[in-house]
């Protein structure tokens, strides 16, 4: 492992803490669709608890039009003369079909349906979102550029979770000088503001050709991580835009299950640490008083990561009840492990609307995907939250036509939609259909590559059709099939069209049985 050379300071060991090399640091959140900035917030918190003599400021780009943007980097740049410059990247999915985003329609349209009419339509949207995702991209490339043209004297760091998932295409698409850091981001920052070596840390450099991995050693202790938000609203303008809107909090950091298709223990590690329920409810506090914040998301990989973090989970549930807050909150939850006393904390702290990585309706494809739970348990827990008195909506994410997939096992995804129907009401669970994207660090990238589904040397960044289609999973005659239950789907309830799907599929499978032209396992085109 080399080394990232940085003047380092003599006796800066982490018990003495070492002066600043810094004086004026600017964020910049790299516009995306709107959303709050949690990451940027976690970082100044911290930066200013440890080094409060630096001074701060927080660019948000999102809040300029696309015309403005560059002139207010600039803008801000000339004011502030930051001597760091942190660009915080969210989101790059090349592919990211969403309500409002008819990407994925278009390529289904254009892969799969009959009409050779729609077919060009697609063809000819497709070719425009592919060159807008492509704009985007480039744009945040140039506003990093720009960024160092226009303070050359600036050291220049970028993280984010979209830079963590591409940080070693982006990196090679920079200048060289720029320290990428995958993954958290405080003690990476402390340790280059006090000029100390980053080598134990997941930054990504490039010399060259040549691209210099770091490896983290430790994690940030987050356990007492206290958040002052009035400190933020003083260094971020701007910031009434998410007002009144939902706001990410962070619970808890890191993931120990390995579903295989799944990067977020790539990004946030599988050991979990906890952060103090009295922190956290300060921090919705804050926001609820100040900002009139009622809307939540626990931002954690998973709110329930496993057995040992059930007291954890408890506690922080416990303790959010007592405080009476008159919120709403979400996240990511395995129902699994919703035993009765947590459903009903969880319904008393003011869960709102549940979003359950149900995944498959079928035990065999979820063990092979390394999911870790079992059907019943998740039924049982969904059961709970019934009993409960839970009464938000459930919106239940599948990822269908993953390895193994027969027409008897699609068949068990609609009786488990129809099972959970049956335990909340039809009229309060919204199936969300997607497809085994592939991911960059993923086992699921390593075994499709091993099958000769993916060549080892494809671009996980690119934008040609041939790709795009491998890294949406949806191999075979039951590919087919789904896909048109789709492009019916969208036909008749565009923005909700999970239910449509399940019925159309129930419709083929039932209707004719379906007799497969050829194996639908991995690898088959
Ligand atoms: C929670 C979450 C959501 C929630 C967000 C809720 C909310 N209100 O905040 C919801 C469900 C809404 C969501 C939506 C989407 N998400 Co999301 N989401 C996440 C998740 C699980 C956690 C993000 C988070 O807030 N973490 C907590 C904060 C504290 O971490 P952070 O912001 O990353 O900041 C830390 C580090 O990144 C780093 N850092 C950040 N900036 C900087 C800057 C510098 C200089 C440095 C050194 C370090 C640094 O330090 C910070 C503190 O340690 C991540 C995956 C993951 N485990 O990270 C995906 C993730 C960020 N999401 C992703 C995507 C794609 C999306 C969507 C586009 C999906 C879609 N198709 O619609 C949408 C769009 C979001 C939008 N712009 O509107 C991708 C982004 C990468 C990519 N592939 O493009 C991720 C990485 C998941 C993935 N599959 O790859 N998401
Ligand atoms: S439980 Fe969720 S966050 Fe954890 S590995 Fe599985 S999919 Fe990823």
């Amino acid at each position: 492992m080399e080394q990232i050379l940085l003047p380092v300071i003599d006796n800066a060991g982490p018990e003495v803490k070492a002066p600043s090399r810094f004086q004026r640091i600017l964020f910049v959140w790299l516009p995306v669709r709107q959303i709050f900035p949690v990451g940027i917030g976690y970082l100044v918190n911290w930066i200013h608890r440890i080094h409060p003599e630096i001074s701060l400021e927080v660019l948000d780009l999102t809040r300029f039009s696309e015309g403005e943007q560059l002139s207010e980097l600039s803008k801000a740049i000339d004011r502030f003369s930051p001597d760091l410059l942190a660009y915080s990247w969210r989101d790059v999915q090349i592919f990211a079909p969403h309500e409002g985003d008819n990407s994925l329609r278009r390529a289904f349209e254009f892969y799969y349906s009959p009409n050779l009419l729609t077919r060009a339509y697609a063809a000819w949207d497709g070719v425009r979102m592919v060159w807008k995702y492509r704009t985007e991209f480039h744009k945040k490339l140039r506003f990093i550029r720009e960024g160092m043209r226009r303070a050359p004297k600036a050291q220049v760091m970028v993280g984010g979770g979209a830079f963590s998932v591409f940080a070693e295409q982006i990196i090679r698409l920079l200048p060289e000088g720029v320290i990428g850091v995958v993954g958290e981001g405080e003690e990476a920052m402390i340790k280059l503001i006090e000029g100390r070596p980053l080598d134990d840390e997941r930054t990504i450099v490039r010399r060259g050709r040549e691209i210099i991995l770091g490896k983290k050693a430790g994690a940030v202790e987050i356990r007492r991580a206290p958040f002052d938000l009035s400190y933020l609203e003083s260094i971020f303008p701007g910031h009434s835009l998410y007002h009144g809107k939902t706001v990410g909090i962070q619970t808890k950091r890191g993931c120990p299950y390995g579903c295989s298709f799944c990067l977020y223990t790539y990004i946030e590690g599988k050991r979990v640490y906890y952060r103090d329920p009295e922190d956290v409810i300060d921090e919705i506090r804050q926001y609820r008083d100040r900002w009139g914040i009622r809307n939540f998301w626990f931002a954690d990989a998973q709110f329930i990561p496993g057995v040992k973090a059930v007291p954890e989970c408890l506690s922080l549930l416990r303790a959010m009840k007592e405080a009476d807050l008159g919120i709403t909150w979400s996240g990511y939850i395995r129902t699994s492990l919703i035993s009765p006393e947590m459903a009903s904390l969880m319904v008393e702290s003011g869960m709102g609307d549940l979003e359950v990585a149900i995944t498959s309706g079928s035990q065999e494809i979820l063990d092979s995907l390394k999911m870790g739970f079992r059907l019943e348990g998740l039924m049982e827990g969904c059961r709970n939250l019934k009993n409960a008195g839970y009464r938000g909506k459930i919106i239940l994410n599948y990822s269908l036509n993953a390895p193994g997939e027969t027409p008897e096992t699609l068949a068990q995804a609609v009786e488990s939609y129809e099972e959970i129907c049956r335990i909340f009401g039809p009229e309060n669970v919204y199936p969300m259909v997607f497809f085994l994207a592939v991911q960059p660090h993923t086992s699921f990238e390593k075994r499709l590559m091993r099958e000769g589904w993916l060549s080892p040397d494809y671009d996980p960044i690119s934008l040609n059709p041939w790709t795009i289609r491998k890294l949406l999973y949806n191999p075979g005659p039951l590919g087919e099939l789904i896909a048109r239950a789709c492009l019916v789907a969208w036909d008749i309830e565009p923005m909700a069209m999970g239910r449509v799907v399940m019925r159309e599929i129930k419709k083929s499978l039932g209707e004719a049985p379906f007799s497969p032209k050829g194996s639908v396992a991995v690898g088959a085109s």
